[in-house]
């Protein structure tokens, strides 16, 4: 009989009550990288999210590493990540729901120009007056029209805006206008009144919120960064706010996570910054995932989620 599969467990030992009651009965051994003595050699899955630098090279006989999370850029920011081993993200209907959530809650709070309305309030005011731009008129456009982007292009569609996205190669969502490759990105840009970020971060894709992106955006625009903080050049971001050419930024990533208390991000007045929040991987549903990933690997299957190393997701 060959030996049950042992999956290590890298997130840290505070969050063990909320993960392992999850794996009970699974068809592995689960180890916690930070609380269980283990022989390197026996370890074949491992699952997380930032791992630390060297440890998935130290793990010699590794099938698949799974990230926990939908990006992998800290996976392969790694010099020692070990290329032949196969790399599995997490993609979950429920976390891409999660993520138009927030994206549409950040849409509508500035379309509606809610933020008025609360001061108003603070200040005992009776602020009556129409939107100032039709929904109609008010353009979405997404960077990324993957698993997220797309969701999130779908429910702010079914609210009545236009939605265009923006990808590598060709889409067909059902009324969301596909624009692709770089010689289609400043005539994305020019009809995005809102721009939405939810590209992984690659090699080509780090920096992208840039000066000369925000210049290609409509007078006014808003920039919601839900995808990673090194998607965004900050000095270009506050610059664009301070001239008046942005009208504002919801940001839930950052270069430097927890955002450093220094960092002026936290005090812009037109800029909303949330810990890294839009969506947070579930432990019970990520547990399942796992299990049903590792019987599809132990099959001899390739997971469908397999991330293509050399492009970067
Ligand atoms: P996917 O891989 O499903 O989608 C990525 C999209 O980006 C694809 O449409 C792809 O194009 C496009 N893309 C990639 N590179 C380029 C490029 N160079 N030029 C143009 N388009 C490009 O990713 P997900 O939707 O699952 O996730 C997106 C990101 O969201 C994650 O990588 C992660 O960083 C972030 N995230 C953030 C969370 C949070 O809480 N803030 C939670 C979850 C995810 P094509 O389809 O043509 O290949
Ligand atoms: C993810 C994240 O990539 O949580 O899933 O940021």
């Amino acid at each position: 009989m060959s030996p049950r599969p042992t999956l290590l467990l890298v997130v840290p030992v505070a969050w063990a009550p909320l993960w392992m009651p999850w794996f009970e009965g699974a068809p592995f051994d689960v180890l916690l990288h930070d609380r269980d003595a283990y022989d390197p050699a026996r370890i074949d899955y491992t699952l997380s999210f930032r791992p630390p630098f060297g440890l998935l090279k130290s793990l010699t006989n590794l099938k698949t590493i799974f990230s926990l999370g939908a990006g992998v850029d800290a996976f392969l920011a790694d010099p020692e990540f070990p290329n032949s081993v196969p790399l599995v993200r997490f993609v979950d209907p429920q976390l891409s729901t999660e993520m138009a959530q927030y994206v549409v809650m950040h849409v509508l709070l500035q379309h509606r120009h809610q933020r008025d309305f609360d001061a108003a309030q603070a200040q005992g005011k009776w602020a009556q007056r129409m939107l100032p731009r039709k929904t109609a008129d008010t353009r979405i456009g997404i960077l990324g029209l993957g698993e997220i982007g797309t969701v999130a292009g779908e429910r702010l569609r079914a609210l009545g805006f236009p939605v265009h996205g923006w990808s590598r190669t060709r889409k067909t969502a059902p009324g969301i206008e596909s624009f692709a490759g770089e010689s289609e990105f400043a005539s994305f840009l020019g009809q995005s009144d809102f721009l939405i970020c939810l590209l992984p971060l690659t090699k080509d894709t780090r920096g992208i919120l840039n000066a000369k992106t925000f210049a290609m955006l409509p007078q006014g625009a808003y920039v919601i960064n839900v995808a990673r903080g090194g998607h965004l050049v900050e000095p270009d971001l506050i610059a664009a706010l301070d001239s008046g050419h942005l009208s504002g930024a919801t940001l839930d990533v950052f270069q430097t996570e927890p955002l450093p208390q220094d960092n002026p991000l936290w005090r812009h007045p037109k800029i909303v910054a949330t810990p890294h929040i839009a969506a947070i991987s579930d432990p019970r549903v990520t547990a399942n995932y796992i299990i049903e990933s590792i019987a599809l690997v132990e099959r001899g299957e390739r997971h469908p989620n397999t991330v293509d190393v050399d492009r970067g997701y």
